[in-house]
């Protein structure tokens, strides 16, 4: 026997996943990390018999319901099965997983369309913050079709740009959680930073890395991944998130002066394999990182009058992830006013995906 759950799969900016309604979810947490492993076809690291797609980046799930804070119209909370291991990881937000929300709310009657854009209101429940996603709706329809362009995804797709009000210190209770926009942690000057993700920014070249190589060739290096896991480790206490052992933050970025007309150039452990762009929120704590005064980030990539910043261009290994910024100084301390940027998002198939029933009865 075989229990259908509903559910769409989209890809969302440049990851994909499976969107749930939480009320086609089990009530309870382990029942639900179980179903979810099993429609993803967790712990197997090919994920042959679920919906994953073997990568981190393809096996994320967002699970949607009725807001639960008056200034929201909808809450997101985002889990992360992972790969190769029988486990569901919250401790993160997604960013990408995020651009897909505003269409399922609204296709899920939870959100009315307006004829033309309609704004969603998101309560990204993971970090207890606020996103506004602003979704096309010509004739009260969800538009998936567009001239939107993002690196990291082929083709164009509608336009969604997400604006954050209060994503700094997310999750870990400030936006630079050590207190200092500079540290010293196994030998590595270090930049801990949180504006909607917990990163590490550090400088390729103290890891013998020019911070052009590619994802493959980064991954195929154990001394590094070692040595960048070490910092990790103790960096995450740093930074209030406790044992992060097995947990999938902080993020490890490894920057370098951008070669591409960017601001930054931008390699990414998320934690443990190496993104193939950047994750949004990722994208958003470097860039902040890069107008944060005395910061790696700040001197890497050599900004000086912050307050004028309005947008910046982050380098990852497909292209470019623009991000824009307002923010401005009190007493030397770096205030985010405002932080922006454009995703897409298309849906890829509705219906229902199947688990073995006695993983929902627990029998
Ligand atoms: O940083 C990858 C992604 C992400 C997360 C990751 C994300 C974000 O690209 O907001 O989007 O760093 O785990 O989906």
């Amino acid at each position: 026997m075989q229990k259908a759950i509903a559910c769409v799969m989209m890809r969302g900016g440049t990851s994909k996943g499976l969107y749930f309604l939480a009320s086609d979810l089990p009530a309870d947490q382990e029942t639900r990390d179980r179903v979810l492993l099993a429609a993803m076809g967790s712990p197997d690291i090919r994920q042959i018999d679920g919906m994953g797609g073997a990568h981190p980046l393809t096996s994320k799930i967002a699970i949607v319901s009725p807001a639960s804070r008056p200034d929201a119209d909808v809450d997101y909370l985002f889990q992360q099965v992972m790969v190769g291991e029988p486990r569901v990881d919250g401790s993160q937000n997604c960013g990408n997983i995020l651009a897909g929300i505003g269409p399922f709310a609204i296709e899920h009657g939870l959100v009315k369309a307006k004829d033309g854009v309609t704004e969603v209101r998101i309560h990204m429940v993971n970090t207890k913050s606020l996103a506004v996603a602003s979704v096309q709706t010509p004739s009260g329809k969800v538009e998936y079709q567009g001239e939107a362009r993002i690196d990291g995804v082929p083709g164009t797709a509608a336009p969604i740009p997400i604006d954050f009000l209060d994503v700094a210190g997310s999750s870990c209770g400030a936006l630079l959680p050590t207190g200092n926009a500079r540290d010293v942690v196994e030998g590595i000057e270090v930049t801990c930073i949180d504006n909607g993700m917990p990163v590490v920014v550090m400088r390729a070249s103290d890891f013998d890395k020019t911070g052009y190589e590619s994802p493959e060739e980064l991954e195929a290096d154990a001394m590094l991944k070692a040595k960048v896991e070490a910092v990790r480790l103790k960096a995450g206490l740093l930074m209030n998130l406790g044992d992060v052992a097995r947990k999938t933050v902080p993020k490890m970025c490894l920057v370098a002066p951008p070669r591409a007309g960017g601001a930054i150039c931008t390699r990414n452990f998320i934690p443990h394999r190496v993104h193939e762009a950047i994750g949004v929120f990722g994208a958003v704590s470097v860039a902040t990182a890069c107008v944060t005064p005395g910061s790696i980030g700040a001197e890497v990539a050599g900004i000086t009058d912050v307050e004028a910043v309005k947008s910046l261009e982050v380098e990852h290994p497909t292209g470019f992830f623009t991000v824009a910024m307002d923010v401005k100084l009190e007493k030397g301390a770096v205030k985010v006013r405002r932080s922006a940027l454009l995703r897409t998002a298309r849906k890829l198939m509705a219906g229902e995906v199947y688990v073995p029933a006695s993983v929902w009865s627990g029998k």
